[in-house]
């Protein structure tokens, strides 16, 4: 159950009431009002109290990130960036930051293509710890200069609890990536950096697990969360995973938060991301993060699905074209 306290109200009879009904409660501050989310339904739903605005209760396994007690859609501004209105934001990037020079001509590239966000990874999730594993504190501040210089903010990944405050010193985003999407532990941490998040789903989660993960970056007071699908583990091999249309389609039919996707981890290969991206913004994303090198055979990770810059121009005409169509912009 969910009691939207009253502006400025006590709510200390409230919660006092909560527990003498033997029920567990959590007050989070969020989207500019105070909730005080209190469990299981059965034993509170009763519960009338002077400092209560509106009592909700929410059919489903999470809370805050369900659209049945918010109105409106969320809008996450990250640097001046709007995701979650009616124009499709792309953020557009390397796999990993290897070198400032290259870097700089990738960002001035991807933005005059019309990319608005610049992603590269400083911290690398390899599958084999014989693999690069990015460029640490060096690849943000490679970041961060690039960013400056282009004028396009950053999102970047952060995988451990204790880059948390370093990381969120240099990006305007955090991402969790797909592996560390159900560390909740750090999913809690970048829920207190109150920092904007992109929160991508595991490859073997549910669409439910998927929203009970941004449930716990909600739940700390942080509500600038973006939900980005970037494909499952299926039993097909001939993509590197399976896109999850529907399953993003379902989620965004559940919350308030933006959504998504990532058309080059699921297609593991430049020839499909294209058509990969078209269909997720048919479906109804709010954003892309697309893969984009200056010279992708050279790349030092993921060099089979990086688009080259002229594939990303094309990319993004076919892109803006279809976001016409279905009364949207780019
Ligand atoms: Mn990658």
């Amino acid at each position: 159950m969910l009691f939207i306290v009253k502006e400025n109200h006590d709510i200390s009879s409230l919660l006092e009431k909560i527990r003498m009904a033997s029920a567990s409660y959590k007050v989070v501050d969020i989207y500019g009002k105070r909730i005080v989310i209190a469990w299981p339904d059965n034993l509170v739903e009763n519960i009338e109290d002077i400092s209560i605005d509106a009592k909700i209760r929410v059919r489903k396994p999470y809370y805050l990130v369900s659209n049945e007690w918010k109105s409106g859609k969320t809008i996450v501004n990250v640097g001046g960036v709007e995701i979650g209105g009616s124009r499709i934001v792309v953020a557009a990037g390397p796999c990993a930051v290897e070198d400032e020079d290259i870097l700089m001509e990738i960002a001035k590239a991807v933005k005059r293509a019309g990319a608005s966000i610049l992603r590269g990874g400083a911290y690398k999730p390899r599958t084999s710890p014989y693999s690069f594993q990015g460029l640490g504190e060096k690849g943000l501040k490679i970041l961060k200069r690039v960013s400056e210089a282009v004028g396009l903010p950053v999102v970047t990944e952060v995988m451990d609890t204790r880059d948390v405050e370093l990381v969120k010193s240099y990006a305007d985003m955090i991402q969790i990536g797909a592996r560390n999407s159900q560390n909740f532990t750090l999913l809690r941490e970048v829920g207190r950096a109150k920092i904007p998040v992109l929160l991508k789903r595991g490859f073997g989660m549910t669409v439910e697990e998927w929203l009970l993960a941004a449930e716990y970056i909600l739940s700390e007071g942080n509500g600038d969360v973006v939900l980005c699908e970037r494909g499952i583990r299926t039993f097909e091999k001939s993509t590197r995973f399976t896109i999850d249309i529907g399953g993003m389609v379902i989620a965004k039919m559940q919350t308030h938060l933006p959504i998504a996707a990532d058309p080059s981890h699921p297609a593991g290969n430049r020839d499909l991301v294209e058509p990969l991206a078209l269909a997720a913004i048919v479906a109804g994303a709010d954003m892309l993060i697309v893969e984009v090198h200056a010279n992708p055979s050279k790349a030092l990770s993921d060099s089979e699905q990086q688009l080259t810059v002229e594939m990303f121009e094309k990319l993004m005409k076919r892109l803006k074209a279809v976001a016409e169509a279905i009364g949207r912009s780019i």
